[in-house]
C-alpha cells in the first residue's frame, strides 16, 4: 500500500513537470511602496547576476544553495550559505526551488515580474495551505513566507535568522540622522580585507576616523553632506567603484563598523571578504515604521487620506473581518482602481501600529483627520516652517497640543 502510494505521487509529480514545465523568471520585490527601486530581486534561470539590495528582510534560495556556491563555504567561513544566495540568484530552473522571505518588522511587500512569468504560491509559516502569491503581501514581523511554483508547498523555517545580519539604523534626535553599528569577526590573523559596497541610491563614503574617502578614489577631511557614511577602524583605505581595500587599524579579532545616513537613502549592503573568503554581509537599513502612501503609488494624496477615513469609519477591520473588502475604502476617492484599493487595505491592515499618529493608543477619527489636514496642507516637511502642529487640528476633537505635535512628527516620518 505504501509503495503504490509513493509511486502514484512520483508519477503525478513527473506529469506536472511535463505539463507545466518550469520557467525562467525574475521578480522585483518592493517593500513599503509599489513604486521605486526594488529592494530585492529573486527568481530562477536568469543569466545576469542580480545585485542584492537587501532591505529589512532577506530572501534566499533553499534548494541548491550549498551546491551552487560551494566554493564560498570553506570550513572557516562563518556565514551561512543561505546568505550567499542574496547576490547570485538561483540559476537552476526547477519547480523545487523555494525562496524564503522574512521580515523583521511588519511591512507590505509588492511583487512585480521583471522578466518572464510563473504562477507562484506563498506559504506562511504556521499556516498549512499555500495560496497564490498576491501582488502585495502583508508581512508580519518574525514570520517566514515561502514562495514556490508549487501550490502544495509548505512553509520553510530558515535555519539562520537573516535579521542577525541586518542592522536597523535608529533615529538620532539631535542630528535628524540615523545611525547603527555592527561588529564583524575577522578571519584568523589577516591584516586587510576587501569590502564590497552596494546601494540602491546615494553615495557611500568611508571614514577612518580622520579622513573621508569617496568611491572615486579621492579623500578629504571635510565631512560629506549627503549619502551614507560608513566608519571603520581601518587605515590605508583604497576605495574605487564599489570596492574598497582596507588595512585593519587594530590587531583585535573584530572589525567595528558604524553607519550614518538620512532617512531618504535606500539600504546599503557591505560584504567583507578576507583572503577571498566572504566572512560577513551586513545590510544597513534605516528603520522603517511604515508609510502613509497606503496604495503604494508613490504619492501621499487625497486618496490615501480617504482610505484611512473610510477604514476608521468601518471600525478598523482586520484581515479576519472577512465582511470588509477593499471596496469599502473607495468612498470619496478619485480614480482608485481595484489594485490600489487592495494595496491600501493590505497596507492599513498590515501596519496597524503606525496609524495611531498621536500615540494615544487608539486608531480613531482624530488620526484620520490629522492625515486629512496634513494632505490638504500639501504634506509639509520639517523644512516647511510655516506649518505647525496646529495645522492638524481642524475637525479633531479633544486633541492636546502634545498629541498634535506627536502626530505631525509621525506623519513627517511616514512620508515615502
Ligand atoms: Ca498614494
Ligand atoms: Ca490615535
Amino acid at each position: 500500500m505504501k509503495k503504490s502510494t509513493t509511486l502514484l505521487i512520483a508519477v503525478a509529480v513527473c506529469m506536472a513537470s511535463a505539463v507545466w514545465g518550469a520557467n525562467a523568471f525574475t521578480v522585483n520585490v518592493m517593500v513599503g511602496s509599489a513604486s521605486g527601486n526594488p529592494s530585492l530581486v529573486f527568481g530562477q534561470g536568469t543569466n545576469a547576476e542580480q545585485k542584492a539590495f537587501p532591505p529589512f528582510s532577506a530572501m534566499f534560495g533553499v534548494k541548491d544553495v550549498y551546491l551552487a556556491n560551494s566554493e564560498n563555504f570553506g570550513a572557516e567561513a562563518k556565514v551561512s550559505g543561505d546568505f550567499s544566495r542574496l547576490g547570485t540568484d538561483i540559476r537552476t530552473v526547477s519547480d523545487d526551488n523555494k525562496w524564503v522571505l522574512t521580515a523583521a518588522t511588519d511591512a507590505t511587500a509588492y511583487f512585480q515580474f521583471a522578466e518572464g512569468e510563473a504562477t507562484l504560491y506563498v506559504a506562511e509559516e504556521g499556516v498549512d495551505e499555500a495560496k497564490p502569491l498576491p501582488g502585495n503581501l502583508s508581512l508580519k514581523a518574525g514570520k517566514s513566507y515561502t514562495i514556490s511554483t508549487r501550490s502544495a508547498t509548505r512553509a520553510v523555517v530558515p535555519a539562520q535568522d537573516p535579521s542577525g545580519q541586518t542592522v536597523y539604523l535608529e533615529a538620532d534626535a539631535s542630528t535628524d540622522l540615523y545611525t547603527g553599528k555592527a561588529t564583524v569577526e575577522k578571519l584568523g590573523s589577516a591584516s586587510s580585507a576587501t569590502l564590497f559596497l552596494t546601494t540602491g541610491d546615494g553615495p557611500i563614503y568611508l571614514y577612518d576616523g580622520a579622513k573621508y574617502y569617496a568611491n572615486d578614489g579621492t579623500s578629504g577631511v571635510v565631512a560629506p553632506e549627503a549619502g551614507w557614511l560608513l566608519s571603520l577602524d581601518a587605515t590605508n583605505i583604497a576605495y574605487s567603484g564599489d570596492t574598497a581595500i582596507v588595512n585593519f587599524a587594530s590587531a583585535t579579532d573584530k572589525l567595528e563598523l558604524s553607519a550614518t545616513t538620512a532617512k531618504a537613502y535606500k539600504p546599503i549592503s557591505t560584504t567583507v571578504c578576507v583572503n577571498n573568503v566572504r566572512i560577513a554581509s551586513v545590510n544597513w537599513v534605516v528603520k522603517s515604521t511604515g508609510t502613509i502612501d497606503f496604495d503604494g503609488n508613490g504619492e501621499v494624496d487625497d486618496n490615501d487620506a480617504m482610505y484611512l477615513y473610510n477604514y476608521v469609519s468601518a471600525g478598523c477591520p482586520t484581515a479576519e473581518d472577512e465582511w470588509f473588502t477593499a471596496d469599502g475604502l473607495a468612498d470619496f476617492t478619485f480614480g482608485a482602481e481595484e489594485a490600489d484599493l487592495e494595496a491600501a487595505l493590505a497596507s492599513l491592515q498590515g501596519n496597524p501600529g503606525v496609524l495611531d499618529f498621536d500615540g494615544n493608543g487608539e486608531v480613531d477619527d482624530n488620526d484620520a483627520m490629522y492625515l486629512y489636514n496634513y494632505v490638504s496642507a500639501g504634506c509639509p516637511t520639517a523644512e516647511d516652517e510655516w506649518f505647525t502642529a496646529d495645522g492638524l487640528a481642524d475637525f479633531t476633537f479633544g486633541a492636546t497640543p502634545e498629541e498634535l505635535q506627536t502626530a505631525l512628527d509621525n506623519l513627517r516620518n511616514l512620508l515615502p
